[in-house]
């Protein structure tokens, strides 16, 4: 997969991008990311991206131009892959908490593309014609304001990255994870066996794989009622 993100504040995003899972992804070549600055774009050598909202009200808007010129750019560059493609895009996505909120289904669904543009907006948003006329998805990462896009961004980038075939191997696997089934992990436990007098569960010592296997579910189901009883419901 190769994403391509527009910000005005790339160093925000360089690091979180640069470790971990994240980091071997893009060594072993499962996952591209270039991160572009918008100023680029600029409508004037000061760089210039954003203005006044028409109509009056606080916060400055990142204007149509430089957006709109950097889509435009960067889609042309990405060339059909194979006789059929069109070439551009898979998804435009613009980073917004007025998006639909970001799940582990949707992160499953993207990390099946080949090319993302992500948008990260500023301020008190974009012109809405670029929503209208680039903009493929719009993605919250929850109900709470951030004060870019470029957090959000990372977080989509991590989400979807890890999911790409061939990124985690077994012992990373993405498959016993919290919401994979709409349910969350059950607790884990590692040396000591006996740690203050504080127990590891006896399941877990048995060596009876069927045995594990059935605690840990019933753990996970445990855990999901308790705590996040709306995705047994989803689930349902
Ligand atoms: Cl995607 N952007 C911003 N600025 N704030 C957010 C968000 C995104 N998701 C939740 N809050």
């Amino acid at each position: 997969m190769r994403i391509d993100i527009l910000s005005v504040l790339p160093e925000l995003l360089e690091s979180p991008l640069q470790h971990s899972i994240m980091k071997r992804a893009q060594e072993k070549g499962f996952l591209e990311v270039h991160i572009h600055q918008l100023r680029q774009w600029a409508v004037n050598e000061y760089g210039q991206v954003d203005d006044y909202q028409y109509g009056g009200g606080a916060g400055m808007v990142m204007m149509c131009e430089p957006l709109a010129k950097a889509i435009e750019s960067l889609s042309k560059e990405r060339k059909p892959a194979r006789p059929g493609d069109r070439g551009g895009y898979d998804e435009v996505i613009f980073l917004t908490p007025d998006g639909e909120m970001l799940n582990q289904k949707m992160a499953n669904a993207i990390s099946l593309k080949e090319n993302l543009l992500i948008v990260c907006g500023h301020y008190k948003g974009i012109d809405e014609r670029i929503r209208e006329h680039f903009v493929t998805k719009e993605i919250s990462i929850g109900d709470y304001v951030l004060s870019g896009g470029e957090l959000a961004a990372a977080v989509l980038v991590d989400t979807i990255g890890r999911l790409i075939p061939g990124v985690l191997n077994d012992e990373t696997s993405a498959l016993t994870d919290s919401f994979q089934d709409n349910l969350l992990a059950p607790p884990v436990y590692t040396r000591p066996e006996d740690f203050r007098g504080w127990k590891v569960p006896e399941a877990l010592m048995s060596g009876n794989h069927k045995l594990i296997d059935e605690w840990k579910y019933e753990q996970s189901l445990a855990r999901t009622k308790e705590r996040r009883p709306d995705l047994l419901k989803e689930k349902e």
